[in-house]
């Protein structure tokens, strides 16, 4: 007998097995599972996930990965990572199957879609076949989640007390968005790239495959650019708070974009403009109206910078758009350029379709998609294709629909970030003044946010007339005005990033039901044990029953 579980009505957890007892739970009941003792529990929730009665699959000394061409990219990033945590040699190698290997196989029939993968374990092995790489890179992060938690850790001296065992089971799986994201403000706070590594690896277990970088701000430009060196020479001096600055080589980027390109991740880089530019109008006294640059800025405020839209200062103002987005592109394989245009208060409204006009213009010039937050709607001049970024509430206020669904009457699409709900730098609500002090984290988006409301909502239900096929996809942002370092961001981060990677990967219940928040936090608390073992300091909020 093989049970069948769909995700559109119910998902399966099994947690904590060996360490306190199997716990199958099923739409809502709970048994003991029928094969396996693994830890289990896959977030994002797969489409179709399956138990069946045979016997699991051990990873053994003499396991191999099977893989041929763009497969064997796959299979080495991941046996690279199993080979730390096992200590067993499970060379790549293109050669006949045996029941203790694991095959990565092209399959233009294995699903839909570049993303889409299936996924057999068993005692005749692990079979993960796909369309294309990616399907079967995301086909080896369930196999992860299926794999006891130690399959996480830096070094091979704590194996699983049950061996690596994966149950014996059966997905089909591919996602509900195309554009699943994470952003990291390095602007406030810089982030040294050894942390933004770890952060791909982690987002990329999620199923995440954007990582959007929101490169520059009043506090701090983090990135080289040749032509205006003064960009990161001054402007990277410093952050909010005076906590130091710093700024990513373009060695360091294209390192980052390398790595992420290895998870399937996509970097989006982001240039905010022509407001939040302190930093670079700190160190060029030319781009601003009056020809004195301000101060590097170290407070929290937003909303008082602008890039001048005076012709007196056309000439240097289109040269610098050019000559930064023209670098960026270069260094950026991604389809994207995000060019910001957000909280531009300072900006009078003609100025700011002005410069959104020339902004915008220089972007697409590169030949990128261009993307930029949903005030950027207000101009009727927008390139074609040009992505809009919904930050306002779960309920729109003001002008934030219309100025949204304005990108969609343009030929463009829509990524959904409202902040209530998907601003991950909101406190947690049981933590006013928890193991950070009280100094971590915001209230302002109708803080403090509870896991559930990261995971209760529904991105077609957003603003009003966006259609399935409007939506590009959904991004958690991480500003990080508050926060200065990498435990601290872990620590707002997670758990609440899985809520939004399941609403960004994950089908709807049939229906349109709400998601099973009790069945997501049982299979929360089964990814713990991976948070765990990767040495992720996050929130153990209340209501998931997390393995001590
Ligand atoms: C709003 S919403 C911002 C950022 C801040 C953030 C703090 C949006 C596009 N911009 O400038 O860092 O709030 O939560």
């Amino acid at each position: 007998m093989r049970r069948r579980i769909r995700t559109t009505f119910s998902t399966v957890g099994i947690i904590g097995a060996g360490l306190m007892g199997a716990v199958l739970a099923l739409g809502g009941c709970t048994a003991a599972p029928e094969n396996g003792d693994a830890v289990t529990g896959i977030i994002p929730a797969p489409v179709e996930f399956d138990l069946t009665d045979g016997a699991p699959f051990t990873i053994t000394t003499e396991t191999r990965i099977i893989a041929n061409g763009d497969a064997a990219r796959v299979a080495e990033t991941f046996a690279a990572q199993a080979r730390i945590a096992t200590g067993f040699d499970l060379p790549v190698v293109a050669d006949a199957v045996a029941a203790s290997d694991i095959v990565l196989v092209i399959d233009a029939d294995a699903g839909t879609g570049e993303e889409a993968y299936t996924l057999e374990t068993g005692a005749d092995g692990v079979r993960i076949a796909a369309p294309a790489a990616a399907g079967l890179f995301w086909g080896t992060q369930t196999l992860r989640q299926l794999l006891p938690a130690e399959i996480e850790r830096t070094d091979a001296s704590t194996p699983p007390t049950g061996g690596w065992v994966a149950p014996a089971a059966s997905v089909a799986d591919a996602p509900r968005f195309a554009y699943r994201g994470s952003m990291l403000d390095v602007a406030r706070h810089f982030l040294p790239v050894e942390d933004v590594l770890d952060h791909i690896d982690r987002i990329a277990l999620l199923k995440l495959n954007v990582l959007h970088l929101h490169l520059t701000d009043d506090q701090g430009w983090r990135l080289a650019i040749d032509a205006w060196p003064e960009l990161t020479g001054i402007g990277a001096s410093t952050s909010t708070g005076g906590d130091g600055g710093g700024f990513y080589t373009k060695d360091d980027y294209r390192r980052i974009v390398e790595y992420a390109a290895e998870r399937f991740v996509t970097v989006v880089p982001e240039i905010d403009l022509p407001g939040h530019t302190n930093a670079a109008l700190s160190a060029y006294p030319e781009l601003n109206c009056d020809g004195i640059a301000p101060k590097p800025y170290e407070g929290i405020e937003v909303g008082f910078s602008s890039l001048c839209a005076s012709p007196e200062r056309a000439e240097a103002t289109d040269r610098f758009l050019a000559d930064v987005m023209t670098e960026v592109a270069e260094m950026t394989p991604g389809p994207w350029l995000h060019v910001g245009g957000d909280e531009s208060l300072a900006t009078s409204e003609a100025d700011y379709l002005d410069l959104v006009r020339r902004i915008t213009a220089a972007g697409a010039a590169t030949g990128k998609t261009v993307i930029g937050w949903h005030e950027m709607g207000a101009s009727h001049e927008l390139p074609a294709g040009t992505v809009g970024q919904y930050w306002d509430f779960t309920t729109p206020r003001d002008r934030s629909a219309e100025l949204t669904t304005s990108f969609v009457e343009q030929g463009g699409s829509v990524v959904l970030s409202p902040a209530d709900v998907a601003y991950l730098d909101m406190k947690y609500p049981d933590d006013p003044d928890g193991p950070l002090g009280g100094k971590v984290g915001q209230l302002w988006a109708d803080g403090p946010t509870t896991l559930e409301e990261a995971y209760a909502w529904e991105p077609t239900s957003i603003v009003p007339g966006l259609a399935e096929a409007d939506i590009l996809g959904v991004e958690a942002p991480v500003w990080t005005e508050t926060i200065a370092t990498a435990a601290e961001l872990e620590f707002m981060v997670f758990p609440r990033i899985a809520a939004i990677a399941e609403i960004a990967w994950s089908p709807i219940p049939d229906g349109g039901a709400a998601r099973d928040a009790s069945d997501f936090h049982v299979r929360l608390a089964s990814l713990g044990t991976h948070l765990d073992a990767l040495g992720i300091s996050y929130r153990k909020v209340d209501g998931v029953p997390w393995v001590e």
